[in-house]
């Protein structure tokens, strides 16, 4: 050490000690306050010194300990804190560091048909899978018979839809039953092939998705493929329209759309099937041949509260 920073040092501490080195405790940091005590003191400054002397290995904060601001830290920098403690330069708060920002949740793609119908499937899934979620749904089925044959018993026919397709609300609990909750409300087994249009919207508590399903046509024997996955599809003997007996014909399906609510999370909230389609039928009433052709819209309406 050199004569002058000898001097410089000791004359400083004297000072410093003698103001006891309390200056400006309290939660901020200030520049010069290596130990961290919440108070610029001749302590600092001997701490610059030990590292200066190589006493100490550890280097201080660069933006804590150079107060001259030289980028190094010398005995300069001590001497500065000592002025400090002296008030003959004013103490210096070091900016608030940023407190950190809690990391948003990672927000998921949803640009492609596969990300959006696979986000679908997994606020189904974790729905299904709850602890606990209440299940609540509406199916409506609004059926129309654009002909019949013979006529005779039309209004016969009409009666019977029209006592047949009222809205049937049903709701149940369901704990970590994903199997329940899957028979209770549709399979979870939609696929991006089955999907001819989706979208995603961000909102600002969540996400909404729709989705229109690819247009399929099939006889009364076959379940569709993909509306099979999405929705209930109508089979006609389930009208339970007694001594109907269908012998041929098909639905179609011209774009069933599937649109789901979810929060921030992906959580579902709600979700809506509304399934266009039209039909033909020729079978037996009875004794009688019958044939019918018709339309309709089966609409499930569903809401999740966990
Ligand atoms: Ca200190
Ligand atoms: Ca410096």
């Amino acid at each position: 050490m050199n004569k002058t920073l000898k001097t410089i040092i000791s004359s400083a501490l004297a000072g410093a000690f003698a103001l006891s080195g309390v200056i400006g405790a309290s939660a901020v940091q200030y520049k010069g306050d290596l130990d961290s005590d919440g108070k610029v003191t001749s302590n600092d400054a001997l701490a610059v010194l030990k590292y200066v002397v190589g006493a100490e290995s550890n280097e201080p904060d660069m933006k804590i300990a150079d107060l001259d601001g030289d980028e190094k830290i010398t005995s300069s920098d001590a001497l500065q804190i000592l002025k400090t403690v002296v008030g003959q330069i004013e103490l210096v708060e070091l900016p608030a560091e940023e407190p950190e920002q809690p990391e948003e949740p990672e927000q998921p793609a949803l640009s492609t048909k596969q990300e959006i119908v696979d986000f679908y499937k997994k606020s189904l899934d974790d729905a299904y899978n709850s602890e606990k979620v209440h299940i609540k749904k509406t199916e409506t089925v609004a059926l129309e018979l654009d002909s019949l044959d013979p006529s005779s018993v039309k209004s016969t026919a009409d009666s019977l839809i029209s006592s047949n397709t009222k809205p049937k609300t049903n709701e149940k609990d369901f704990a970590s039953d994903a199997k329940s909750a899957e028979e209770f409300l549709v399979p979870n087994l939609l696929e991006a092939e089955g999907v001819s249009v989706a979208t995603a919207t961000k909102t600002e508590t969540g996400y909404e998705i729709s989705m229109t399903l690819v247009e399929e046509k099939v006889d009364t024997k076959t379940k569709p493929k993909y509306n099979g996955q999405a929705s209930l599809p109508l089979d006609l003997s389930a009208l339970g329209i007694p001594g109907l007996n269908i012998k041929s014909g098909g639905f179609n399906y011209p774009g069933t759309v599937i649109t789901i609510t979810t929060d921030n999370d992906g959580k579902l909230l709600s979700m809506k099937h509304t399934m266009p389609l039209s039909f033909d039928a020729s079978g037996t009433l009875v004794f009688s041949k019958v044939s019918a052709t018709g339309h309709g819209t089966y609409t499930l309406d569903v809401t999740f509260a966990y």
